[in-house]
């Protein structure tokens, strides 16, 4: 199924009027109101291949129904996320759930739908059938040479599949670590995993980055080889300049401060980038904003003013990318709240008078500092984000629309209602 403009466009009609005034009153209140629509037409998010199905949990999973069974099929799902919102043109892939066997045609299929291709991730942390050696006790950093060779193999060949589909960063997320103390020697696990790494950064081609993403528990329990941003801040250092260090929000302890990892790692021209999602107590991946919107806004914060201390690109200066999973939600429907959340973060944040903020920060004026950034937060910015989408050709509200076309109806009566979709 795709959505074409003149349908979205007939259904932004009845609701203009409301819009309208919305957003003639913000408007009003706000000095730089073309600035940030501009900003915001400009800020895309990528859509991870594997967050288009239900996801489950260990426990279980319970499919929604219409899911797509294909790689095609992923990314016609990721078109009509794009369709509603114009804030989603690229898909990031994850080798082997979704290998391009024919490139040329996925690439085709994609820039139809306006879509390219974001970070190719590898996946280490599974078996695959087939497969000689086993990552039962790690990847890149297990004690026999063999298993991390094949595991640097599996790297360099999931850059080959990106390089075909014009993808130019790898993402590289190891799941290795102990379970146990005395398991395993925590140099020696350090040490290899940097050789390993090398190896795979020799065989990146000029333009490429890898992004190295780290976690601090889960699958293993007691120890992971790159478990914070500090472990994966010194690979990328020692692997140079195309490494650098991928924050996933819902890998870090309750109460991690997060925004100022962030700022550090950017102001150190090491922030490679975001996989977004919001959790209560660890790696929940729910829907971004649904727990912490205020935490999201806070790295907003960091970020656009980081951003442009360093004079960057907010749209291109580093990666945007989603990483949930859904369990009881329409995935579309989930990623369309995700993208949203993302983007009320980002207009929030474009609001901070961030000169005012300077000199509250300069004078100690902490009273005045909070003022300033929670009269930004509590600033409703969603007629800003409807304004931009409509310029740019999308819905006014694309989870109304999603509804009212039945798009999840069409899929299933395309697809069918027990399909089950690669992936977790
Ligand atoms: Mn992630």
């Amino acid at each position: 199924m795709q959505i074409n403009k003149e349908t979205v466009q007939n259904i932004n009609n009845d609701a203009f009027p409301s819009h309208q005034r919305r957003f003639n009153y913000l408007a009003d209140e706000i000095n730089n109101v073309e600035t940030i629509i501009q900003k915001l037409i400009a800020f895309n998010i990528a859509i991870p291949s594997w967050a288009l199905g239900t996801g489950g949990t260990r426990f279980g999973r319970f499919s929604g129904g219409g899911e797509p069974r294909s790689l095609e099929e992923k990314i016609e799902d990721v078109g009509l996320i794009h369709a509603l919102n114009r804030s989603s043109n690229s898909i990031s892939l994850h080798i082997p759930w979704d290998i391009p066997d024919n490139a040329p045609s996925i690439k085709a299929l994609a820039s139809q739908l306006g879509l390219h291709f974001d970070a190719v991730n590898s996946n280490t942390f599974q078996d695959q059938p087939n497969q000689a050696l086993s990552y039962k006790f790690g990847s890149l950093h297990h004690v026999d040479k063999a298993v991390r060779q094949q595991a640097v193999e599996h790297n360099i060949e999931v850059i080959k599949y990106g390089e075909e589909l014009g993808s130019t960063a790898l993402s590289v997320w190891l799941a290795d670590g102990s379970n146990f103390p005395g398991q395993l020697n925590f140099r020696n696990a350090f040490q290899t995993t940097l050789e390993s790494l090398q190896q795979v950064y020799a065989a990146l081609p000029d333009d490429w980055k890898i992004w190295i993403e780290y976690k601090p528990y889960e699958p293993n329990f007691y120890s992971t080889t790159i478990g914070d941003w500090g472990q994966s801040y010194l690979l990328a250092n020692k692997l140079g300049a195309k490494a650098s260090t991928l924050v996933d929000l819902g890998h870090h302890l309750p109460n991690t401060n997060i925004e100022q990892i962030v700022s550090l790692l950017l102001m150190e021209g090491k922030l490679a980038g975001f996989h977004f999602n919001d959790s209560k107590y660890g790696d929940d991946d729910l829907t971004v904003g649904c727990i912490n919107p205020y935490q999201l806004y806070l790295i907003f914060n960091e970020l656009v003013e980081g951003l442009d201390a360093r004079n960057l690109n907010h749209a291109t200066g580093i990666g945007w990318m989603i990483d949930a999973s859904h369990n009881v939600k329409d995935p579309v429907e989930d990623l369309l709240q995700s993208v949203e959340a993302i983007k009320i973060a980002y207009a929030q944040a474009l609001l901070v008078d961030q000169d005012k903020l300077k000199q509250a920060q300069l004078n100690n004026d902490v009273a005045r500092a909070q003022e300033i950034l929670q009269h930004a937060y509590r600033t409703d910015v969603r007629p800003l984000l409807a304004e931009a989408r409509l310029r740019a050709g999308g819905a006014l509200q694309p989870l109304e629309v999603f509804r009212s076309l039945k798009v999840r109806e069409n899929l299933i009566q395309e697809r069918g209602l027990k399909t089950v979709t690669t992936g977790l």
